[in-house]
């Protein structure tokens, strides 16, 4: 997606595949032909620029077409740089400008609670996101009102679009600072598939208080010239990196090329 696009985010939607991919396929109640569907559980992607896992995963789910991948970022398609819930299938808010999942995420979770449903809600936040002072509001708020319908996943990566998030604006001690908000905090490695279903079960099960659970993962997760390095928060592979990539996870262009004729 991101070569034939030309542009786009490669790290930070590597280091949330482990645990987006999880929450997709082994988590959420939601029905991809029916997108829509009052039972639904909801995710947000306040981090709204992952658009490469969040579209390959809703594709993935069968809400549509893998081939419709092909055309990320192009003019006239409902697969933009950031999520429209207008134009896409599965995508819950328009996102994109940082700080504003939490709160959607929030009012969603709330009005639930008031129709007496039992349908939860995911946030996928990102570190530096937790820069943004709007993000604490809805901190408060959701732990005041005792949401516990409500899952915020945060991406801790320490990366940013213009360093390392420890030295332009340190968020630490996050995991304190949200239990001093009186969040159910779980800390994991967000790259370890059975942490990531356990925390997800035990947010589940918990009741009175909102849960984050604090994956610490690794922009560029899986793809060794990428790896840490935050000069890959907006930047897209040329074709031969991407060859290389892909073969470093596992597959090649000429399979994706074949899933995509299939499609
Ligand atoms: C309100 C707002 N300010 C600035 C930006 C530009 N921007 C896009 S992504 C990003 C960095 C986000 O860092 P992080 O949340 O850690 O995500 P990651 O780098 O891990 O993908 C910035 C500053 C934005 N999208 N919205």
């Amino acid at each position: 997606m991101l070569v034939e696009a030309k542009s786009g985010h490669t790290g930070g939607p590597l280091s949330c595949t482990d645990f987006a991919t999880t929450l997709y396929f082994n988590v959420l109640n939601h029905d991809p032909k029916n997108p829509k569907h009052p039972d639904r559980d909801y995710v947000v992607y306040s981090i709204g620029h992952v658009t490469p896992v969040n579209y390959s995963l809703l594709a993935e789910c069968g809400y549509f077409p893998l081939r419709d991948l092909m055309t990320f970022r192009k003019l006239g398609t409902h697969l933009q740089g950031h999520p429209s819930y207008l134009d896409t299938p599965g995508v819950e808010a328009s996102t994109g400008s940082l700080g504003q999942g939490l709160s959607i995420s929030l009012g969603i979770a709330l009005g639930l609670r008031m129709d007496g449903k039992p349908n939860r809600v995911y946030c996928i936040m990102g570190d530096a996101e937790h820069q943004e002072g709007a993000t604490w509001e809805a901190v408060m708020a959701a732990a005041n009102f005792k949401v516990d319908n409500l899952c915020a996943v945060l991406d801790l990566n320490n990366a940013q679009i213009d360093g390392r998030m420890e030295e332009i604006m340190n968020i630490h001690p996050i995991a304190d600072k949200y239990r001093a908000f009186r969040w159910n905090v779980i800390e994991i490695d967000g790259h370890d598939v059975l942490q990531i279903l356990d925390a997800y079960r035990r947010a589940m099960s918990t009741k009175g208080s909102p849960t984050v659970i604090i994956a610490h993962t690794k922009m560029g997760r899986g793809v060794s010239f990428m790896e840490g390095d935050y000069k890959w928060h907006g930047n897209p592979p040329s074709p031969e990196q991407g060859e290389k990539a892909l073969s470093e996870l596992g597959t090649t262009y000429g399979i994706w090329s074949k899933r995509l004729r299939e499609s």
